[in-house]
């Protein structure tokens, strides 16, 4: 019998874990091995807590009693005063950026159910003429923001196991986009287990313990796990641009922001959006205790979300999209905390596992309990943490659906569309329709422009452009 397993017998029975050790005397040395592995790599002492607080508790965490809306940045400057701040901000930020001190980081660890596509989300086909897949398209972008600050700023994917070999193998094909195998940092985030309804772990097969993601608040471990926060500092990277892989209108390096946030000293900014109605289902940037903190659509009661000002503004106005920047000092003294754990959330889930006799059930209804941290419950651990505005059509279009809201048709307008915005501003001519739409097809590379500032300076090698023409500009 393998050494351990008492010790680890013991240990599951006395956190009600036991029968994962249920099909012991069938397996074999190898098996064995495996699930014990699997065991070892569970913080039993956590399970108990875990089952008790979200498992078993339908009820989501107390909203605090008392909040307010957290103080924000426009997206442009409002006054004389603002305008020298953000002038001097977009200068740090430029600085920081040549200094090659910023990282860029996307997550892509989760599996893009919704938009039912086979293969990881970031392969997804997205651009309105090339059909450039989402990481290509950040990739070019890397590659641009590399050349014009003269700088190799590194760019991390965070996997899962549910999709990192698949990630690795897109990235290999398209020979790392040319940016460098070395600099790209294609990491996993770690796993949580899934519970029944009684608070048993699922068992995906005999030797295997049914695990998930833990969330995009993993990303926060994992940055360290995997080794990557260290090679960064050896790099000499001090922030972290962070955004999610579905939304191909992100501004990966924005000096602005990245100014903003390194001259206050934050640990955690945020970029926030004005909502579009009082229940978007975003989560909403609020102050608790003096800490910025975001409370989900889904826990802020109606009063709250539907408060105005005399002037018929929301209150709550401000919705997260997911873009932050994390400074490198900020994640190093999260990991360095003993037993560092974001909130666990409670996701009920069908799960495919074995029963008692280990035949195989794949549920059509949802059948337990998947636990998942985020990302934004790491802001009130940020004693300072910056939130700039942003303007829905210039950086927000997540493709997320098959069809209709947040679908890729709706993506693939708004790149159109900000690309003619873009076009306009340098003062190149797009036809539109009556209703104002883009009357022709346009797609800007990140190559050709990151920014409409970029655009201007090139106005002069843009041809006239056409009613229903398909314009490439790359
Ligand atoms: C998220 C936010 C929502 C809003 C919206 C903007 C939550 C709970 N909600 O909603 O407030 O900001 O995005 O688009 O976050 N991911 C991983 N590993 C995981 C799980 C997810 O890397 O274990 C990545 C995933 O690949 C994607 C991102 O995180 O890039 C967002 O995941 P999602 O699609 O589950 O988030 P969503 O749309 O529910």
């Amino acid at each position: 019998m393998n050494v351990g397993y008492n010790e680890i017998q013991k240990e599951l029975e006395s956190c009600g874990q036991g029968h994962l050790l249920g099909f012991w005397e069938v397996l074999d040395a190898g098996q064995r091995e495996r699930l014990l592995g699997q065991i070892r790599g569970l913080d039993l002492r956590h399970i108990p807590r875990w089952v008790r607080e979200t498992v078993k508790n339908e009820c989501p965490p107390a909203v605090p009693h008392e909040f307010d809306p957290a103080p924000s940045y426009p997206p442009r400057p409002q006054t004389a005063e603002q305008e020298q701040l953000y002038a001097k901000a977009r200068k740090t930020g430029e600085d920081l950026l040549r200094a090659g001190k910023v990282a860029g980081f996307v997550v892509a660890g989760g599996q893009g159910t919704r938009l039912g596509f086979d293969g990881p989300k970031g392969g997804y086909p997205i651009s309105p003429i090339r059909n450039k897949p989402l990481f290509q398209l950040f990739a070019e972008t890397v590659e641009a923001a590399r050349r014009k600050y003269g700088a190799v700023l590194p760019w991390l994917v965070m996997t899962s196991p549910l999709n990192h070999a698949a990630t690795v193998e897109f990235f290999e094909a398209a020979d790392y986009f040319g940016l460098g195998a070395d600099t790209v940092f294609l990491f996993q985030q770690g796993t949580l287990p899934n519970f029944d309804f009684d608070g048993r772990i699922f068992l995906a097969e005999k030797d295997t313990l049914a695990v998930s993601p833990d969330g995009h608040g993993g990303s926060l471990k994992a940055l360290h796990a995997s080794g990557v926060l260290e090679r960064l500092k050896h790099r000499g990277v001090e922030y972290i641009s962070y955004w999610q892989v579905d939304n191909p209108l992100v501004n990966l390096f924005d000096p602005l922001f990245i100014g903003l946030h390194a001259m206050e000293g934050a640990g955690m900014s945020s970029k926030a959006l004005i909502k579009a109605h009082p229940t978007e289902k975003v989560g909403n940037f609020c102050l608790v205790d003096g800490r910025v903190t975001v409370i989900e659509y889904s826990d802020l009661d109606k009063e709250h979300a539907h408060r105005t000002h005399p002037d018929g503004s929301l209150v709550f106005e401000l919705g997260s999209i997911a873009i932050h920047i994390l400074s490198v000092s900020f994640v190093e003294r999260l990991n360095a905390e003993d037993d560092f754990a974001l909130p666990l959330h409670r996701a009920v889930k069908k799960i495919p596992h074995i029963d008692a006799k280990g035949n195989k059930v794949e549920p059509d209804k949802p059948c337990g309990v998947k636990l998942e941290t985020f990302i934004f419950d790491a802001l009130p651990l940020s004693e300072k943490s910056v939130i700039l505005q942003t303007i829905r059509s210039e950086e927000f279009a997540p493709v997320k659906n098959a069809t209709g809201a947040d679908s890729a048709e709706v993506t693939v307008r708004m790149m159109i569309e900000r690309a003619a915005t873009w076009l306009e501003a340098a003062g190149v001519e797009v036809p539109r329709t009556a209703e104002g739409r883009p009357d022709c097809v346009l797609e800007i590379a990140p190559g050709f422009a990151l920014a409409p500032e970029d655009l201007k300076a090139r106005a002069g090698q843009i041809p006239p452009i056409e009613r229903g023409q398909k314009l490439y500009l790359g």
